[in-house]
């Protein structure tokens, strides 16, 4: 019986959390781990097998014979870009941690704007005992741009704590409860929201989306006025000078944002500092390093199985 394939890890994570989840992954298979300073210069060639987020730029010079490349998270642009991508299918991670952790922050940057949570930690620093007026979530329209798995669950999660919610993507879907839009639709989308919520992928159509011309068209009829973006897709799909601008002209009240233009985001940038913005660290949703290795094994013993590989994407679209 032929020997069965290693698999490559090149994985920009936390190396204690990969070689924890490594303990026990791929049991008959090598794994070259390039993290590993001894696997760095390491001949890949005759290898299937890649799973990869952030990899060094010389992975597919060195290993020139994969089968299959798997995205380290649920965004591929980080694979799309690197030099001499072969042409054989990319695959990306889709799980229930990951989207669970994805519905978790967009919820919980809602909550904390809808129940104006920085206003209350600036009166406690005061020590000032003061309530504001409070409206509640179905007071506002929450609009998620990007409804594939992340925004569709976020929708579902936002809709049951009492949000109104409205999608639009690429293509119309159907979501209980939901009023969906699609294309050309994005202005009437855009009209009704209130909570702009961006889980969109960095393609060539969705770089720069969320600009200065799209935040005039937001709803400005809510109880709190300005509209609040919050933005847990990409970086690159936001112009983040027309952000500023728009925070300091009361064009947008507020913002969310887990992704960057540049990550990490640079000390000198003003968003560290605004009073109305939440920044996290690209950690909306980090991947389950142990949820990914178990996926990719499945996806490996589908393929060797002879069925088809699932969440492949479409390098065309980008996504
Ligand atoms: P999916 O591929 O399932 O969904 C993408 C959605 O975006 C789809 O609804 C798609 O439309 C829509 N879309 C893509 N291009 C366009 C366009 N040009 N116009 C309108 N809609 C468009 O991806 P996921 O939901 O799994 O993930 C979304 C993104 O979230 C990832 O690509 C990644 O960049 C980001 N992400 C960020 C994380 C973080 O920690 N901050 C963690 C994980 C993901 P259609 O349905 O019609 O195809
Ligand atoms: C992802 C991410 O794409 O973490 O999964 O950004």
């Amino acid at each position: 019986m032929p020997s069965k394939s290693p698999v490559i890890v090149d994985l920009k994570f936390i190396p204690e959390e990969v070689e924890a989840a490594l303990k026990g992954a791929f049991p008959d298979r090598e794994v070259i781990n390039r993290a590993d300073t001894i696997h760095y210069n390491r001949n890949l060639s005759g290898i299937d097998y890649a799973v990869v987020w952030k990899s060094a730029p010389d992975l597919f010079e060195r290993a020139p014979d994969l089968k299959v490349v798997f995205s380290g998270g649920a965004g591929v642009d980080h694979v799309l870009t690197l030099p001499g991508l072969p042409d054989v299918p990319l695959v990306r991670f889709v799980d229930r941690s990951l989207t669970t952790r994805m519905s978790e922050w967009v919820v919980m940057q809602c909550l904390m704007h809808l129940r104006q949570h920085r206003a209350y930690e600036a009166l406690a620093a005061k020590r000032e005992w003061r309530d504001l007026s409070q409206p509640e979530a179905a007071d506002f329209t929450v609009g998620i741009m990007g409804m594939g798995v992340l925004g569709q669950d976020a929708a579902r999660k936002l809709s049951v704590l009492g949000f109104n919610v409205v999608g639009w993507s690429r293509s119309k879907k159907a979501v209980d409860g939901i009023e969906t839009y699609a294309g050309d639709e994005l202005d009437t989308f855009l009209a009704r929201t209130d909570f702009l919520v961006g889980l969109l992928p960095l393609t060539p159509d969705t770089k720069g989306i969320f600009n200065a011309g799209l935040f005039a068209k937001l709803s400005r009829n809510g109880p709190f006025a300005a509209p609040i973006f919050i933005n847990g897709g990409r970086g690159g799909s936001q112009v983040e000078a027309d952000i500023l601008s728009a925070l300091d002209s009361g064009l947008l009240g507020a913002a969310s944002l887990d992704v960057f233009e540049q990550e990490p985001l640079l000390p000198e940038s003003r968003f560290w500092q605004m009073p109305n913005v939440y920044v996290t660290p690209h950690v909306a949703a980090s991947s389950d390093v142990k949820a990914l290795f178990s996926h990719v094994e499945q996806q490996i013993a589908r393929l060797e199985g002879g069925l088809p590989l699932q969440h492949v994407v479409d390098k065309l679209a980008g996504y």
